[in-house]
């Protein structure tokens, strides 16, 4: 059994209707591949590598599952298909229904074209670390050896941090925190 942090993103509308609501119905999702034991809050973020787009909705979620990573990469393809992602027809960084990402997975440390792990850009990303933070602080990323949290305020520290690059939202189909929210009895 591994825990697996999960980045969710997303700006435009998908058949579950705006981004907040398509993370929440993609947690449903993500709780068939495993279990969901975490989620942070939602975000509402500045786009980061094209400016010209709406802002995203970001989260992070805690999966524990038994898959290895390809299985849950894979599992995480499916979902953003069944959003609506084309990533035949969308331009890098740009706009999408729902980007779902492996941010770290247990102690591994992987670098495959089609999969790296942990994500290359989580040190330097506030829209990841800032909910990841959230949920997972003391989580020491692999090959860099310095907690989520340590790597949150490196950031802080090194980037001038705009005050609404990253800022909590509710929504009524979200609810932030940990144990088995959004997990049917079974
Ligand atoms: N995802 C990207 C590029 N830029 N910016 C924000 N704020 N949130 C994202 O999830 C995001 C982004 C590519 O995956
Ligand atoms: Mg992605
Ligand atoms: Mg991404």
């Amino acid at each position: 059994m591994q825990t697996v942090y999960i980045g969710m993103g997303g700006n435009l509308d998908s058949k579950a209707g705006p981004a907040a609501d398509t993370l929440a119905a993609a947690a449903v999702r993500l709780d068939l591949l495993g279990r969901v034991v975490g989620r942070s809050s939602l975000y509402s973020t500045e786009p980061v590598g094209f400016a010209a787009q709406p802002r995203f909705v970001n989260a992070v979620v805690a999966l524990e599952t038994d898959l290895d990573a390809g299985g849950v990469l894979r599992g995480l393809l499916g979902i953003e298909q069944e959003f609506g992602r084309n990533r035949a027809a969308e331009i890098r960084n740009g706009p999408r229904t729902l980007d779902l990402d492996i941010l770290l997975f247990g102690d591994l440390k992987t670098s495959e074209p089609s999969l790296e792990i942990p994500h290359p850009r989580l040190p330097e990303r506030a829209f990841v670390l800032v909910p990841l933070c959230e949920i997972a602080p003391q989580a020491v990323v692999p090959g860099c050896g310095k907690t989520v949290a340590q790597l949150l305020l490196d950031l802080r520290a090194s980037a001038g941090s705009e005050a609404d690059a990253v800022v909590p939202i509710h929504s009524d189909g979200w609810s932030a925190g940990n144990a088995n929210m959004g997990s049917a009895p079974r």
